[in-house]
């Protein structure tokens, strides 16, 4: 790997993002998915930082525009002029005095990586742009983050509870899937997805306009996770009002170890900027590593998210038992993580490494986030592997991960079995990971997404 072929792949991917870009920021994909999605533009700016630190910025300024008055930073912000009903009255943001008046945003966030990414973009920036774009955005990550703390870590665990699977990023993963599937479910549902009916659904979305079916979410995950979405809508999507019994609210796995990175580098970025955390916020990122640990399982040597009302795990294994490494773990959770990564029937199949473990009954290869292998998880999982020493294997995971996109293309994801690419075709995080992945040539460059020397 890492030969002159990369020049092309590098060139590629850059095309991709810009057939891809709309101005100031850049769509996941033209015709699949036109808006702006939070963690997508984060993995962006990430890549584009490799060669275009300016665009970069902007496009994190982007992603705020979305930004309410609360601190919420919204999972999709809505492209202009893109016919897309369906979506936006489901969300109808203006109806909430939080929410900015001249862009329409969902009302649920995403995967809490703009830290992430403002700290990657602020390495590239030359240093008199770099203080008045870190100046300009460390406002708004101190105010999402203090929003995550009060809106949605209610009890002071330090854990943040996600309230809709669109926020954990994993849409279909199958632990959130069968916990939706367990909740009880209004009698029309039951009718509807007794007599199969759920199809009906298709009509309403886009995916299906321009990707195989067997490759999206299933038409009942689908229905259940908009009639879930239309629930929470009742309760303005604040988790204070959201009824235990007919919500779902799950202390998620991924999510809250990304929150452990992000809470890293919003430190080194205050720092940057003689800034100090206030007490009380800086408690809440103190509480987060120690809360983290409480999902580990020990019998299974694993991590796994938990139901936020009855603390109960959620004991599917999925590729989300991978991200605490990048969060710093102790080695003895790091040891049986990285056997299993490994492990051929596990993680390890020809194209590594799959959503959910190739032998789990749950296993699709070709489905969504039931089993391909994304190109946003093995980023993570590189990181988390530098992270914890394991040097060797996380280039050999960097190398297979760009001779994979090399061979296919910058597919959104790809079966971990035979390596063909599935979903949108020109995928943007795809194609930034990629770039950001070839220029790592030297981890140890300081991003501040890892710990200080310790
Ligand atoms: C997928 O999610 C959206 C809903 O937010 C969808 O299915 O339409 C997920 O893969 C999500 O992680 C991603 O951010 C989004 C856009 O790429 O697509």
């Amino acid at each position: 790997m890492s030969g002159p072929d990369h020049a092309s792949l590098a060139r590629r991917a850059r095309e991709v993002l810009d057939r891809n870009r709309r101005g100031a920021w850049t769509c996941p994909s033209g015709e699949l998915y036109p808006h702006l999605w939070l963690w997508d533009s984060c993995f962006i700016a990430i890549g584009v930082a490799r060669y275009d630190a300016p665009r970069a910025a902007d496009e994190l300024r982007a992603l705020f525009r979305g930004q309410w008055a609360n601190g919420m930073v919204p999972h999709m912000i809505f492209a202009e002029g893109v016919h897309d009903v369906g979506s936006r009255r489901l969300w109808q943001s203006r109806n909430n005095p939080a929410a900015p008046r001249d862009v329409e945003t969902s009302c649920i966030t995403q995967p809490p990586l703009p830290a992430v990414a403002a700290a990657h973009v602020a390495r590239a920036l030359p240093d008199d742009e770099r203080e008045r774009f870190l100046a300009d955005v460390y406002p708004r990550l101190v105010a999402y983050h203090r929003w995550l703390y009060r809106e949605r870590d209610l009890r002071g665990r330090g854990l943040v509870t996600l309230i809709h699977p669109w926020e954990c990023g994993l849409d279909t993963t199958p632990p959130w899937m069968d916990a939706l599937r367990r909740m009880p479910a209004p009698w029309w549902m039951r009718l509807a997805l007794g007599l199969h009916l759920a199809r009906v659904v298709r009509f309403l979305r886009r995916d299906t306009r321009f990707v195989p079916a067997a490759e999206r979410p299933s038409d009942d995950d689908g229905l259940r996770m908009l009639v879930l979405a239309r629930r929470a809508k009742r309760d303005d999507f604040e988790l204070r009002r959201m009824p235990a019994d007919r919500s779902l609210l799950i202390e998620d796995l991924a999510f809250n170890a990304l929150l452990v990175v992000a809470n890293r580098c919003l430190r080194r970025i205050a720092e940057d900027l003689d800034e100090t955390i206030d007490p009380d916020l800086a408690r809440c990122f103190d509480a987060t590593p120690a809360a983290l640990d409480e999902l580990w399982d020990e019998p299974t040597g694993q991590y796994y998210s938990r139901q936020a009302t009855t603390g109960d795990r959620l004991t599917t294994s999925t590729v989300a038992t991978f991200v605490p490494l990048w969060a710093g773990v102790a080695p003895s959770r790091v040891t049986p993580l990285v056997a299993l990564l490994r492990q051929p029937r596990h993680y390890r199949p020809q194209f590594p490494v799959p959503s959910v473990a190739v032998d789990a009954p749950e296993f699709d290869a070709n489905r969504y986030w039931k089993g391909p292998t994304w190109i946003n998880m093995n980023w993570v999982i590189v990181r988390g592997l530098r992270e914890c020493g394991e040097m060797a294997m996380a280039d050999e995971l960097r190398d297979r991960t760009l001779d994979l996109v090399e061979q296919t293309g910058c597919f959104e994801y790809f079966s971990p079995i035979s390596g063909r690419g599935f979903g949108a075709e020109e995928f943007s995080w795809t194609a930034a990971l990629v770039i950001d992945l070839l220029g790592d040539e030297h981890p140890d460059d300081d991003v501040g997404d890892a710990p200080r020397a310790r």
